[in-house]
């Protein structure tokens, strides 16, 4: 396989102004003609034309209306190349043969349950017709679709509907036109037996878009809130952004077999089922929360990312970091964003720290790639698992926005967007591109900024502070280091915003109003009056800031809101910890405060585990946890939030050689001492947080039940006969599936009679929902208890499980490699299953099998015996014939 560098971008030759395509949909080919018109993208060149082509039979090529004779073109398995092009602008048509039934990579065109439907990016387009497909050639484009009229009643691309009617022999035909120059990996198709819920939106100048959201007829009751979060994002992004929708016309279509969460095609977004239909009896508040924010994703790439869009793959982050920030955004302002934000950093440590340590380490924007860097499917809330590929992009990418909005502000950011806009729509651009607009709207330059691109790896900041009583005076010292990396052993200092808070013996915050950095004295009033929170730009390898008029000794807030993307080191004694988790202003940092104290208990009862000792547990750290649970004027959320431990992953992370074994048994010790000691606040929780009002999607109502599904599962780890008959009765009397799937995962933590019942009365209940059977798989492949693995292999042959279905492999093979416990198994069962099923699944599916091997990507962190067993297995899946470029380039980066 080709690995293909940053360094080595090249304008394209040609450019293409329009793209006119017809398809002639059939039962077992579809013919494809595209007709192109076609211009030198440098004066006078001459240059042979080459085209992408994958998969396709090619009937004809015509230039200018003659054909081509066959000296005058060659065809390999990867490429059509015109040797000799006329010069100037000039004609090209090419007429294709292609075979959606047959295509299971679910890229380029495909049958997904008797539907056509498309997936062009990265590149599929190429699967479809010969073409430059690459981003930074924008074209108009014009689709007709012929197809059967009783197979396929709906015919949908991008764009205005310009014609439709009917033709002989039963067929039918719509031409849609797409006024918006656009390159090829938003063209999108579709055709099949749809319904659809219509609505309207009008925007703020006045004129009214249609919106449709398409999917079987059965299904269309469940699309409401996702209609519902297409018409707020839609309006968010005008008030928010000033972004106004640009057609008539915006379509979603709902399709069960899909690779990724959903894709942005213009005016034509194409999603998986779970990120679309919901009912209160089958979707949980998660489903529901990851419904509002993926819809919103979605729209919003409508100008991040469609009207101004990436020059070459290298640059995803320019469109996928800003569009994840965005709908970060969207969500928070809708919801509650301190709980949006635990949960956005939560998801940051999890997958994006590990990666950053690993050896599919990389920056946000690659120096090269032999397939373009996409995050996994990390959205899906039934899918809770650690394995890991090409996060950077969109998680740390959005966090690298966010410190553009840091530094800048509300008002600040939102010049430079208006700005990028101004500059770009309509082109295919770079992050540089990006960075120039945020400093220029602001008239200024943000120093080793751009490095954050460039460099891979988490920094490490570290931090002391020191008071003096005399000066009345507070200097908080800092020095950054970023760890090497593969191919990086060498880093340059980073431009790191700390947003600092003081705190003084009484908690409030102590009002700041001069510091001294660099020999500079500078004012950090405004308007006049002292501040609260000051954002500190640290950019250099060691830096001092000292706070002047500083009374008594703070206790410093450091990081508020998680300001930057860095691992905190600092000299906060246990005491201002518990001190921060009772006081802080910063409700992100009083959850942090809890979330150091727990990582630091967590890590020593590890050692002692390992040593063989007793364990025990901090009383101080239950009565910090009782005093948060009955602190009423807490959101319930944030509560939930404040009392669930870190994940085992997070604390593998934190030790020198990850030890699974340790980490679930004192994780698990915890949960039941603390449920134990705090046993009467828990049970007093759930009963308090009952509620016989009808399911609603508001932040009130879903705090409420996250509380009580937090507090039921602290109880039923106690496995007594009490606790377990409380979640079967919440399970039964359970009127929505955010509070019966959480007492099934309670009841599910015990292995035994009540589980395997529980377990199967929820089957016989929904097995007729394939989306609600696909969290049954994930519960069950996530699972703790011991020797998990036959379970899984049993489950592989349920017929309900279908390896090429994206959504049950992620539940079901996904789901299994995030148990530590079981895909770590001592005697590497869980190794031996997992490669076993990637060199099954990349026969079907290169993409998703490439998803799954990267649970292997973190080998090296495990004891010897481990490493042994899983690198024979990485051994075996990149010797075996045949394998896919995708899983090729996880399997073997892995073991570099
Ligand atoms: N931009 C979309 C990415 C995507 C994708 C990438 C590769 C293969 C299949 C895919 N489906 C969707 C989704 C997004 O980030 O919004
Ligand atoms: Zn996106």
């Amino acid at each position: 396989p080709k690995e293909i560098f940053l360094k080595e971008y090249k304008k394209p030759d040609y450019l293409f102004d329009s793209v006119n395509l017809e398809f002639q949909l059939g039962e077992d080919k579809t013919i494809v003609t595209s007709k192109i018109a076609v211009s030198p993208g440098t004066e006078g060149t001459s240059s042979p034309l080459t085209l992408h082509g994958r998969d396709l039979k090619l009937l004809s090529i015509k230039v200018n209306g003659k054909d081509l004779k066959s000296e005058d073109y060659t065809v390999d398995s990867r490429h059509l190349t015109v040797s000799r092009p006329p010069g100037g602008t000039f004609n090209l048509e090419i007429v294709t043969e292609i075979y959606p039934q047959l295509n299971t990579s679910l890229e380029g065109l495909y049958k997904s349950t008797g539907n056509f439907c498309t997936q062009c990016e990265a590149e599929g387009f190429r699967k479809i017709t010969y073409f430059q497909d690459r981003p930074d050639v924008m074209a108009t484009y014009t689709c007709r679709i012929e197809a059967d009229k009783t197979l396929y009643p709906v015919l949908l691309s991008n764009g205005n509907l310009i014609e439709q009617g009917d033709l002989e022999g039963g067929k039918h035909y719509a031409l849609w036109e797409d006024p918006f120059k656009k390159p090829s990996y938003l063209f999108a198709l579709v055709a099949g037996q749809l319904d659809c819920r219509e609505d309207s939106f009008t925007t703020c100048s006045g004129r009214k878009v249609t919106l449709r959201i398409w999917t079987p007829g059965q299904d269309l009751a469940k699309t409401a809130h996702a209609m519902y979060s297409l018409k707020a994002a839609m309006k968010w992004d005008e008030e928010v952004f000033g972004l106004e929708y640009d057609l008539d016309l915006f379509n979603i279509v709902v399709v069960p077999d899909f690779n990724m969460g959903a894709m942005e095609n213009k005016s034509l977004n194409i999603f998986q089922s779970r990120l679309v239909l919901a009912s209160p009896e089958t979707a949980t508040d998660g489903d529901y929360a990851a419904i509002l924010g993926v819809v919103g994703h979605e729209y919003f790439h409508n100008w991040t990312g469609n009207r101004v869009t990436c020059r070459d793959w290298f640059q995803l982050t320019l469109k996928e970091g800003l569009t994840v920030f965005r709908d970060q955004e969207f969500s928070s302002d809708l919801g509650c964003r301190t709980v949006k934000r635990i949960a956005d950093v939560s998801k940051l440590r999890t997958y994006q720290f590990p990666q950053d340590a690993g050896p599919m380490a990389h920056p946000i924007r690659p120096h090269s790639y032999i397939k373009p860097p996409y995050r996994s499917d990390i959205n899906s809330s039934n899918f809770t698992g650690r394995w890991t590929i090409f996060i950077p992009v969109y998680e740390k990418g959005a966090e690298v926005v966010r410190m553009y909005k840091t530094m800048f502000g509300a008002s600040g950011f939102r010049k430079g967007m208006d700005l990028y806009f101004q500059r770009h729509d309509g082109q295919a651009v770079t992050c540089e591109d990006f960075y120039a607009a945020m400093c220029d709207a602001n008239n200024t330059q943000l120093p080793n900024f751009l490095q954050w691109y460039s460099q891979a790896g988490t920094p490490t900041v570290k931090v002391s502070s020191s008071y003096d009583a005399s000066s009345q005076t507070f200097s908080l010292k800092f020095s950054q280091e970023v760890p090497p990396t593969p191919g990086q052993p060498v880093k340059e200092p980073m431009f790191i915003p700390i947003a600092v808070g003081l705190v003084d013996s009484t908690g409030k915050d102590m009002p700041l109003t001069s510091i001294y950095s660099d020999g500079m004295l500078q004012s950090l009033t405004s308007d006049g009056q002292p501040v609260f929170t000051t954002v500190l730009q640290f950019n250099k390898k060691e830096e001092e800031f000292i706070f002047n008029n500083i009374p008594e000794k703070p206790v410093p807030s450091l990081l508020r809101g998680y300001s930057a993307p860095v691992r905190l080191d600092s000299d906060l004694t246990e005491s201002d910890l518990f001190f921060l988790l009772a006081n802080d202003s910063d409700e992100f940092n009083r959850w942090e405060a809890g979330q150091v104290l727990s990582r630091k208990l967590m890590l020593s009862l590890v050692a002692d585990f390992q040593q063989q000792k007793t364990l025990a547990l901090n009383p101080k750290f239950v009565d910090g946890l009782r005093s948060i649970l009955r602190n009423t004027s807490l959101d319930k959320e944030f509560i939930a939030k404040a009392i669930t431990l870190p994940g085992q992953g997070e604390i593998m992370d934190m030790m020198p050689v990850a030890d699974p074994d340790a980490v679930h048994a004192v994780r698990t010790f915890i949960k039941k001492e603390l449920a134990l000691q705090l046993k009467d606040d828990l049970l007093s929780t759930v009963t308090n947080n009952r509620s016989s009002e009808a399911y609603t999607f508001d932040h009130d109502s879903m705090a409420r039940r996250a509380l009580k599904n937090t507090c039921l599962a602290y109880l039923a780890s106690l496995n007594e006969p009490d606790t377990t008959e409380l979640a079967f009765i919440e399970y039964k009397s359970a009127t929505n599936m955010t509070e019966q799937f959480a007492a099934l995962a309670a009841l599910s933590q015990n292995p035994g009679q009540v589980r395997d019942d529980t377990l199967l009365d929820f089957y016989n209940k929904w097995q007729h929902d394939y989306l609600v059977v696909s969290k049954w798989f994930a519960l069950q492949a996530t699972s703790d208890i011991p020797g998990n693995v036959a379970n899984v292999q049993k489950l592989l042959g349920h017929p309900a499980f279908d390896m090429r279905n994206p959504n049950k492999v992620y539940s079901l093979i996904g789901g299994f490699c995030g148990s530590p416990v079981n895909f770590h198994a001592k005697d590497g069962s869980g190794y031996k299953f997992l490669g076993e099923v990637v060199l099954q699944l990349d026969k079907i599916n290169p993409q998703v099998a490439s998803r799954m091997v990267s649970a292997f990507s973190r080998w090296r962190r495990y004891d010897e015996s481990r490493q042994a067993l899983a690198k024979a297995q990485l051994e075996m899946i990149v010797s075996a014939n045949g394998l896919s470029e995708n899983v090729y380039e996880i399997a073997s980066k892995s073991l570099a």
